[in-house]
């Protein structure tokens, strides 16, 4: 019983907690990556409509991280070996990815409904 309402007051100051501070809760986050071999990902395959920071770990110098799409074009550097954070709309349709230099081997897709 006594663990009960110990688990009842953690969930209840969670929820006071994301009340106050919305922004964070919201947060529409996705992380991309290209390198260190011959790999690019994003950490989803289908997304909602909205704003997203999207973390692009760009681990090669002979790589780039290339995305397009409705109202998007945005590339890293191929020889810069960064990690950048873009902050983005992403609208409803078919988002690509590729590397520039492979982009017939390394490339995928984001759904954005
Ligand atoms: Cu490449």
């Amino acid at each position: 019983m006594r663990t009960t309402t110990a688990l009842f007051a953690a969930a209840f100051a969670a929820l006071a907690l994301s009340v106050g501070a919305p922004a964070a809760v919201t947060a529409n986050t996705l992380t991309a990556t290209d390198g260190p071999g011959f790999t690019i990902t994003m950490s989803a395959k289908s997304v909602k409509a909205g704003i997203y920071t999207i973390t692009v770990k760009d681990r090669s110098n002979i790589h780039d991280f290339h995305l397009t799409g409705p109202g998007l074009n945005k590339a890293t550097s191929v020889a810069a070996v960064k990690t950048y954070t873009w902050k983005v709309t992403l609208k409803r349709g078919t988002y690509k990815f590729v590397c520039d230099p492979h982009a017939s081997i390394m490339h995928g897709v984001l759904k954005v409904t």
